[in-house]
């Protein structure tokens, strides 16, 4: 099977969750906007599917994934796909869907969190909308942060199968998911979430693991994995990040 993941170059944003899939399940993929326009690569290589006017599968925005001739828009579907495929999810009916659902409540998520810098709209720099972003990015540390994180640490104590893992018995796409947002979050505000080891016990004890599987340990030592950035969903800008708002009740 040939995969072709496209995504923008320079930022890991909702790629990196497909790329985190591919690389822990061992796949040999094709970064597409990565390689070199000779080699049938770059951005605009990347946007081709988009800009397809002879097919009925038109994807809206990247990242997508191309698995042969399949064609799989949207990050949680592609990530249901390669779970399914690569036994990255549990294969009984209900752990697969519960995946799928956990994966689509990271993406409410991650949504969420590109909005405290773009609170207003995608089409307005950071510096135009700064005065809401501040609001934001307050509300999102003091409300949304532990209501989502809240959630998932108690997904993971309440796994009948324990709390090593958030779904099953074993690691799944959602496991290296909430690494990745949980990554983001502090990158993006290490104020903010300055507490989170104490107060989600149990989701940074998930990070770690996740960081210590070898084959992402290996990735994540590797050029392909990019940095988070300021042209990422999880930003760094010090204006927005507070000391010790998002405690999960806990002061
Ligand atoms: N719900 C989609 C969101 C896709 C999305 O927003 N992609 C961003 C980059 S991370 C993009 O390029 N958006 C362009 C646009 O919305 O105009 C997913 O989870 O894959």
């Amino acid at each position: 099977m040939r995969y072709e993941l496209h995504y923008w170059d320079g930022l890991p944003g909702r790629g990196e969750f497909i790329r985190l899939a591919l690389e822990e399940a061992g796949l040999t993929y094709v970064d597409v906007a990565r390689e070199p326009a000779e080699q049938h690569g770059g951005t605009k290589a990347m946007m081709a599917p988009m800009k397809d006017r002879h097919t009925a599968y038109i994807p809206f925005a990247p990242p997508f994934l191309k698995a042969g001739d399949l064609l799989l828009c949207q990050t949680a579907n592609a990530l249901l796909y390669l779970g399914d495929k690569h036994g990255l999810a549990p294969s009984d009916e209900q752990g697969k869907y519960w995946a799928h659902s956990l994966q689509l409540t990271i993406a409410d998520y991650v949504t969420e969190a590109h909005d405290t810098h773009h609170p207003l709209s995608t089409n307005l720099y950071f510096e135009d909308q700064k005065p809401a972003a501040k609001q934001r990015s307050a509300a999102f540390l003091e409300h949304r942060v532990p209501k989502f994180m809240g959630y998932f640490e108690r997904v993971l104590a309440q796994n009948p199968a324990g709390d090593t893992w958030m779904v099953g018995d074993s690691r799944s796409y959602v496991d290296l998911s909430i690494f990745q947002i949980v990554e983001g979050t502090q990158y993006a505000f290490p104020l903010g979430v300055e507490s989170f080891d104490d107060v989600w016990p149990r989701l940074a004890a998930l990070r770690d693991r996740v960081r210590e599987l070898p084959r992402i340990a290996a990735y994540l030592e590797s050029d392909r994995r990019i940095p988070f950035n300021e042209s990422c969903i999880f930003r760094h800008y010090p204006e927005l990040d507070q000391k010790g708002l998002a405690t999960g009740g806990k002061k």
